[in-house]
């Protein structure tokens, strides 16, 4: 195992966030592999840590001064064993072929335990819509589509949204898309309802995490109720947690964004809520003005000089990291744990570190990865697309059931998974080999392709 992750490294040595996605997955289904030798002799490790293809392509585009802007664009399609690629796009000037790389990898494991037919792919740009004008946005939209729309298709690959890809941008790409192909199919999930979305997709990666949570607590005969939740990001996760948490009794008291985060010991309720949605959504404002409006809350600025988030160290039960990989170093892990947390469900994809998961595991807390937590976001994508091969449209109340059937199903393949290996209430250990599992027979049925 050793010897593998050594040449994995050595044949890309920058990957690190790639890196850091294989050894835990492969780490936590060794004794899979101990239990299945065939595996090793059909080189599953080697192919399934291959993307089956990687898109690599410049993306020119004008901006409002005239001045001629270069990005770059990328398409990871990893792995396509149980169907089409699925996954986000991701708009941030961070991105590189490591991050993606690792959000692909991720999302294989992901998709697998949704239960639907979705393979695993991830995408985006080195692009930052921050500041950019709504016509910079789909200028840029329209020559990246321009390249990616010869590589994906509605039984082909199927992109979503992620970081800095919510509805305005999925709205230009899709527009573009349709011009290019002369067609109006669903190649893009996470379209606006009146052509095409489905009801619940904006709400499903907070929703399911929320309702995977309830479903941890229920396992100590517990709930969301009056516990004190931190919450991180203020983006399209963040948001639908919240409004989650409000509605099942719990208090949320910190969000934040890239520049610091405010804490409202008071409590986050569905008023402040619907400001920092028209804050973040329409105004496309900055966290600390919720301080402006709420003086009560206090805003801190993000301190580069301090080796941890002040945010994970405040008293709380639960926590939901919903910005970005590996927020929660070892040294947020010992505060929250020092702070009296129970819980901490993934929004964000790799929010941990693996210093800090070691902690939680250590304590035994309840601790769910994004590959289990985070799912419900595809999975409502995956409900799309059956909304749209069908040319139906389901109702709200039958889309949140079957979101909250999904976590459910989740969370239950989790524990089975973990305690088929000995490692119970591992959701980690559970999440990995479950996906694992799946992925690797639908591979071996398929041959060497
Ligand atoms: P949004 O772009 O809507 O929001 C992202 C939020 O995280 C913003 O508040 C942003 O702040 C903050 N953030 C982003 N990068 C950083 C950073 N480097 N440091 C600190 N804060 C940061 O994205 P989403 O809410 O969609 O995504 C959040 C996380 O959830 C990501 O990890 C994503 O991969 C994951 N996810 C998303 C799903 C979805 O359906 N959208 C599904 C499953 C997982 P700022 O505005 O300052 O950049
Ligand atoms: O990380 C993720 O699961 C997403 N960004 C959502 C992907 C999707 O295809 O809906």
């Amino acid at each position: 195992m050793s010897d593998f992750l050594k040449s994995l490294t050595a044949r890309d040595p920058g990957e690190k966030e790639f890196h850091q996605a294989v050894k835990e997955v492969l780490e936590t289904v060794q004794p899979v592999l101990d239990r299945n030798p065939e595996y090793r002799q059909a080189a599953v490790l080697e192919r399934i840590t291959e993307p089956e293809r990687v898109i690599m392509f410049r993306v020119p585009w004008m901006d409002d001064q005239g001045q001629v802007q270069v990005n770059r664009g990328f398409r990871i399609q990893m792995n396509s064993s149980i169907g089409p690629y699925k996954g986000g796009l991701r708009f941030h000037p961070s991105v590189n072929l490591s991050i993606l790389k690792f959000l692909a990898f991720e999302q294989v494991f992901k998709n697998a335990l949704t239960t639907l037919a979705m393979g695993g792919g991830k995408g985006g740009s080195d692009f930052d819509p921050k500041g950019k004008s709504d016509n910079e946005v789909m200028r840029f939209c329209q020559g990246f589509m321009s390249e990616l729309f010869r590589h994906i298709g509605p039984d082909t690959d199927v992109p979503a949204g992620d970081i800095g890809v919510g509805a305005r941008e999925i709205g230009y790409l899709f527009g573009i898309y349709k011009k290019l192909r002369y067609e109006f199919t669903g190649v893009l999930t996470g379209k606006s309802l009146g052509w095409g979305g489905s009801l619940i997709r904006p709400e499903a990666t907070g929703y399911g995490n929320v309702y995977f949570a309830s479903e941890m607590l229920a396992t100590k005969n517990d709930r969301l109720e009056d516990k004190t939740c931190l919450v991180s990001g203020s983006g399209n996760v963040a948001q639908f947690t919240v409004e989650k948490i409000i509605e099942l009794g719990g208090k949320v008291v910190t969000l934040s964004d890239s520049s610091g985060y405010i804490f409202d010991e008071a409590g986050i309720d569905r008023e402040k809520l619907a400001f920092v949605k028209r804050l973040k959504n329409i105004r496309r404002g900055r966290i600390s003005e919720y301080i402006d409006k709420y003086s009560e809350a206090v805003f801190t600025e993000v301190d580069t000089t301090l080796d941890f988030n002040p945010l994970w160290n405040h008293k709380a039960h639960c926590a939901f990291p919903s910005a970005t990989q590996n927020e929660i170093n070892g040294k947020d892990a010992q505060n929250l744990v020092n702070n009296g947390i129970k819980l901490i469900s993934e929004g964000a994809n790799m929010p941990s570190t693996p210093e800090a998961i070691n902690i939680f595991l250590d304590k035994k807390l309840l601790y769910a990865p994004g590959k289990a937590a985070n799912a419900g976001g595809v999975a409502v994508s995956g409900l799309e697309m059956a909304q749209n091969s069908m040319r139906l449209n389901w109702p709200r109340e039958e889309v949140d059931a079957r979101l909250k059937m999904i976590m459910r199903s989740i969370h239950q393949t989790c524990l089975d998974a973990a305690a088929e290996y000995g490692m119970p209430g591992n959701y980690m250990a559970g999440a990995n080999i479950a996906g694992f599992v799946k992925v690797v027979n639908a591979m071996l049925d398929q041959g060497l392709v």
